[in-house]
């Protein structure tokens, strides 16, 4: 029998022997696991900056940030030092029984501190968790809670949208708008159901503008609610820019008129900002870009820059002086809630963050760098719409340009391009026929020209493969 001893020798990793133990043992989330089995997986194991290596030494520009996570890159010295210090000060204790430890409560200061007042409305309480998955339980349990608390317990329905991530845990699914995810498994569900998605590109129809879009799309979260039975619905619950559905970037007009209807029907809005919040729009959260007021913004990825699991949710002061001072004991929570070391080092990647001025970056000089030059890829051939928000930014592959026409499905255009770039020393998500990028933070603009190169030498690969294959108008 193999043993994870035999698996590296003097610092080189065996890559058959881990891709044979990984196929043997380790079932990969997402995954076609006879598929994966068939292909062996590809070994990551290193990082540093932007780049990540494989065990056969190819080096990749990780466009992803592991998978939105990494905003102030790999091999960061002071995360590890954090992680270290508190776990031979206090590795774990639990903050269910009257208990507290000193990094979870600077942290849910910190955040406090961070998350700007909108309108007069503060985040002062933090309730934590690993993940972003957990967090929208938390989520769907508080507001729940909320509505009975005031006497409304028919409040129970949350609306989501088609496309939508928000976990994969039965709340998270449910509240995701993923169609692939609820036929497996029962989903959604009781009490919650999704309106579509602000996706101008695929939906808005011919002549109209996208602030016409905008607001038409907003509208579809009134006329659900109106269905529904405004006394039935509980809380609206959005990503500010759909991430894993292939960054959806909302017309300007949209965020103003959902805050119109959620007001005027007296909802809760939750802000999922598991990916956009930490500087990935340019702001510690998202909902300040886009001008909102959410009562509740979840948050996991980046506040770690994904260098140990945390997760949480900031609860404004609307719920959490309903839940504080009428709510008596409050049962859910989570054995890591709170956890000392997690904590430690989110409270060390704020400090780099800060240092760095990574969200003042991507607002000021980063982000408006990628969007000139992403925007140029609106003239390749194969480039539907490319559009980025921040550091995040996504495109679409057409078959025609002129009638937007798409792909095949079956042609899997998006993996075709996302094989070149991995070949190719580029790291980047396929969503369909979308391409998209979250990189991290850190870059310089010597950094995003040489992705941008990358990118363009990709879909050119993918215009020639299909140009080959008769599949080009
Ligand atoms: N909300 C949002 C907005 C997310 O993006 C979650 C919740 C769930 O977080 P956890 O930590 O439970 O995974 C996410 C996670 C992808 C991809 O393919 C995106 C996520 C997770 C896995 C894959 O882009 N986002």
């Amino acid at each position: 029998m193999n043993t994870a001893a035999d698996t590296t020798a003097s610092n080189s990793v065996n890559t058959a022997l881990i891709q044979t133990l990984d196929r043997e043992h380790f079932l990969h989330p997402f995954t076609d696991f006879k598929d994966l089995a068939a292909r062996g997986s590809r070994v990551i194991i290193r990082g540093e900056g932007i780049y990540v290596w494989d065990s056969e030494g190819q080096k990749m520009l990780d466009a992803m940030s592991g998978l939105w996570c990494v905003n102030v890159g790999y091999g960061r010295k002071e995360l590890a030092d954090a992680a270290y210090q508190q776990m031979m000060t206090l590795p774990y204790y639990n903050s269910f029984f009257q208990t507290t430890n000193v990094p979870a409560v600077q942290l849910a200061t910190r955040l406090a501190a961070l998350a700007p007042k909108v309108d007069g409305r503060a985040f002062e309480h933090v309730f934590y968790s690993s993940s972003g998955s957990e967090s929208n339980d938390s989520n769907v349990r508080m507001v729940r809670r909320y509505w009975d608390l005031l006497g409304q317990p028919l409040r129970k329905v949350i609306i989501g949208r088609n496309n939508g991530y928000h976990g994969s845990t039965m709340a998270g699914a449910s509240l995701s708008g993923m169609s692939a995810m609820h036929a497996q498994g029962d989903l959604p569900i009781p009490n919650i159901t999704h309106i579509e998605q602000p996706y101008f590109y695929a939906l808005g129809k011919p002549g109209e503008t996208s602030a016409e879009f905008g607001v038409r799309a907003a509208r579809w979260l009134e006329e659900k609610i109106l269905a529904i039975g405004p006394h039935k619905v509980a809380a609206f619950i959005a990503e500010p820019v759909q991430g894993a559905g292939g960054v959806i970037i909302p017309p300007d007009s949209y965020w103003p008129e959902i805050q119109r209807i959620v007001d005027k029907y007296g909802i809760l809005l939750i802000s999922d900002e598991v990916i956009c919040a930490f500087g990935r729009v340019g702001h510690w959260f998202a909902y300040e870009k886009f001008g909102y007021r959410p009562d509740l913004v979840t948050f996991a990825k980046a506040v770690t820059s994904g260098y140990i699991p945390l997760g949480g949710v900031m609860v404004g002061d609307r719920v959490a002086k309903v839940l504080i001072e009428q709510g008596g004991e409050f049962n859910h929570g989570y054995t890591y809630s709170g956890h000392p070391v997690a904590c430690a080092v989110a409270l060390a990647n704020l400090d780099l963050m800060e240092r760095e001025n990574l969200p003042g970056r991507v607002r000021g000089d980063i982000g408006p760098y990628l969007a000139r030059a992403f925007t140029q890829l609106n003239e390749h051939p194969l480039v539907g719409a490319a559009e980025s928000c921040g550091f995040m930014a996504g495109l679409v592959m057409v078959k025609n340009k002129a009638t937007k026409a798409a792909f095949d499905p079956n042609l899997e255009v998006g993996m075709r391009c996302r094989s070149l770039c991995f070949k190719n020393g580029l790291v980047m998500r396929a969503v369909g026929d979308r391409m998209i990028i979250a990189p991290p933070l850190i870059m310089t603009h010597e950094q995003i020209d040489e992705m941008m190169a990358l990118i363009r030498r990709c879909l050119d690969g993918t215009l020639a493969e299909l140009r080959a294959a008769g599949q080009f108008e």
